[in-house]
């Protein structure tokens, strides 16, 4: 089986990009292992503190986020870095290639139920503006994007920009193998994901569309839909680019100041790019994820996901609406 580092050789990935590559993976490779030990290693429940967007630290948030933070320090093409657990960008090396936006415990409300939970990555190239303006470029731009699923076995989705790719950890070696190349998202689905708890905040064109998925065979879509929610991010679209599905973190109204939950920076964006390389389709409901152009690091935006139809049938009620 392809190593991930014979991968990236063999791919042909430009050779700057490759120690970064391998030194995310190596985050994943650690935090997998105290994710493992869980209670055993001191690493469940919550701390004190509250991150910049006013949502309590787990324990394991943090010690991810240190982790992730300690590693990149290190690696000399890493110019600057944004976390969803520090309230400002963290510069690296002044000449530093790229950028790297991340979500250190992606699911975090998972931990303490032994469920699943990631890490997500995105990596954008470097360029002449400092701190935060330096992030503020679409997800087009970005060079990489990858995540980390600590499930029953230990998961890396990775697109460089040509197809996305699937290595399993064996934990025997610490080392990432190719599983599934070029993966392939199925263009259409029966299967959608959604927090159906948030029903009445949504908008009228999203009420419409859940309301004829869940009417199956006796309503306008003519056949059944199956629901599922792993109620983490990561969990739910590695289901999307294993077997197919629509994934939608919608607008909703049920705290007005916050109208959007998932974050585009280290979330929308790199799995929008994992998700399209894999011939899905990610969009706001009104406009492609990865065109927007970001204001702000901790910036919300409203997420659907996936199979291509399914997702465009989606799209077709908000531009009925
Ligand atoms: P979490 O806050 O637990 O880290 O990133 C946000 C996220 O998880 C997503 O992974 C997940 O899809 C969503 O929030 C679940 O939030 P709700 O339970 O509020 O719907």
């Amino acid at each position: 089986m392809q190593s991930l580092s014979q991968f990236l050789t063999e791919r042909g990935v430009d050779p700057q990009l490759q120690p970064l590559l391998q030194a995310l993976a190596q985050c994943g490779v650690e935090i997998s292992q105290l994710v493992r030990r869980g209670a055993l290693a001191g690493v469940l429940g919550a701390t004190e503190t509250e991150n910049v967007q006013g949502e309590t630290q787990k324990k394991l948030d943090v010690i991810a986020n240190d982790l992730i933070k300690q590693r990149l320090a290190a690696e000399p093409s890493v110019k600057a870095m944004a976390s969803e657990e520090e309230d400002h960008t963290v510069d690296a090396h002044a000449d530093g290639h790229y950028l790297v936006s991340f979500d250190p415990l992606d699911g975090s409300s998972n931990i303490d139920i032994n469920s699943l939970v990631g890490t997500i990555f995105s990596v954008l190239p470097a360029s002449d503006r400092k701190g935060e303006a330096a992030f503020m470029q679409p997800g087009i731009n970005q060079v990489a994007a990858c995540y980390v699923l600590y499930g029953p076995a230990t998961v890396l989705a990775l697109t460089t920009g040509e197809g996305t790719s699937l290595f399993s950890l064996d934990p025997d070696t610490g080392e990432f193998l190719l599983v599934e190349d070029a993966m392939t998202i199925p263009a259409e689905t029966n299967e959608f994901a959604i927090n159906a708890s948030n029903q009445r905040f949504w908008q009228p064109a999203m009420q419409s569309y859940i309301a004829d998925l869940l009417a199956g065979d006796t309503g306008p879509r003519g056949k059944n839909f199956n629901m599922r929610w792993i109620a983490a991010m990561v969990g739910d679209v590695h289901r999307v680019l294993c077997r197919g599905g629509i994934f939608t973190y919608p607008t909703d109204t049920k705290n007005p100041a916050k109208p959007y939950k998932l974050r585009l920076m280290y979330e929308a964006n790199p799995m929008a790019m994992l998700v399209e390389q894999a011939g899905g389709s990610a969009s706001t409901g009104y406009e492609r994820i990865l065109t927007l152009q970001p204001e702000a690091i901790h910036q919300r935006v409203a997420v659907i996901l996936g199979s291509r139809d399914e997702v465009a049938a989606c799209l077709g009620y908000h531009s009925q609406a």
